[in-house]
């Protein structure tokens, strides 16, 4: 025949992230109106509606899709996910952490409303995740999804977010910043996998038990392949940093070129962390190769858009 083998099927992937992330705004938008008291409303719409890539979100679509549910199936979870990486950011920034200024092209939560709305609206935000995710009336009401499945999202969602998952994370990292001594590889693995990986498992885990999927091996391959994207991102993060800066030295603000943290190029070279990015995105897409590739494709090319820092 003339069939030509497609290795990589044909796929408007700007259009998939721009139609998916509207769908998300959307839904975040209407998850918190602007109800009394309205400062605290305020703060929170102010960082969850500033603009993010919803990389988590979409992540969290596109494995409902892929289990075979649709998408409004996806939407609780999508902006469960959404809010909680927000609230983590919000807290991230706070003086007593990172002290940051900027967040998301603005002045970051504590910048603009001042530490006790910041500490409030992060709060609020992690305990609204939770409401809407177990909340029958999030979802629509010809589509309820078994309670079985919403309890299992609440669970693993939990478990990503406490003392195992980004709180160790922090954690850890906040133990290895200001060390005379260089902090151990597989250390700097473990922050990554519990700051970054952690929320990104959870997004593709939620989207697949919620779109129905009830095999427990596609849904360790979907775990496995976002932990590939977390470390993914930290690395092609780490590599830009010490790329940028070299470019605009003593443009930027001291803070981010004495940085004390321990990144991939400062431990293996500029060189071996460039190898290192190409390998997980190999894995990435190992990791779903069961699946079928048309029905993958959003999450084969989330990997390369991570890869390429393409935003
Ligand atoms: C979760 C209770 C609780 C407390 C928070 C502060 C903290 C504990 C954890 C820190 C988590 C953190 C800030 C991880 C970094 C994650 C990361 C990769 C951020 C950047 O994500 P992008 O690029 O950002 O997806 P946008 O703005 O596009 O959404």
């Amino acid at each position: 025949g003339k069939e030509t083998v497609k290795t990589m099927p044909e796929f408007d992937f700007k259009g998939y992230m721009l139609s998916k992330a509207a769908a998300v705004n959307r839904a975040l938008d209407l998850a918190v109106p602007l109800d009394e008291p309205r400062r605290i409303h305020e703060a929170m719409r102010y960082s969850l509606l500033a603009c993010g890539k919803r990389v988590r979100p979409i992540l969290c679509i596109a494995a409902c899709e892929l289990a075979g549910g649709p998408q409004a199936l996806a939407i609780p979870p999508a902006v469960a996910v959404e809010m909680i990486h927000t609230m983590s950011l919000i807290h991230d920034d706070l003086p007593c952490m990172d002290n940051d200024d900027l967040r998301r092209w603005q002045p970051s939560c504590h910048r603009a409303f001042g530490e006790p709305l910041a500490v409030l609206a992060g709060a609020a935000l992690l305990s609204l995740a939770f409401r809407i995710l177990s909340d029958p009336k999030s979802y629509p009401s010809d589509l309820s999804p078994p309670p079985s499945r919403v309890l299992r999202c609440i669970s693993e969602l939990a478990r990503c977010v406490g003392s195992e998952g980004l709180v160790a994370g922090q954690v850890a990292d906040m133990e290895s910043t200001g060390l005379s001594e260089s902090v151990p590889i597989d250390r700097v693995e473990y922050i990554h996998i519990h700051k970054t990986a952690a929320l990104l498992e959870a997004s593709v885990v939620l989207g697949a038990i919620i779109g129905g999927g009830s095999d427990p091996q596609s849904i360790e391959r979907l775990r496995r392949y976002a932990r590939c994207l977390g470390l993914l991102y930290q690395v092609v993060d780490d590599i830009l940093d010490v790329t940028k800066s070299s470019q605009e030295l003593g443009k930027t603000a001291g803070k981010d070129l004495v940085s004390d943290k321990s990144t991939y190029p400062k431990l293996i070279g500029l060189e071996k962390s460039r190898e290192f990015v190409e390998e997980l995105n190999h894995e990435a897409k190992q990791h779903l190769e069961e699946f079928d590739p048309e029905k993958a494709a959003p999450l084969l090319h989330l990997a390369n858009y991570i890869t390429e820092a393409g935003w």
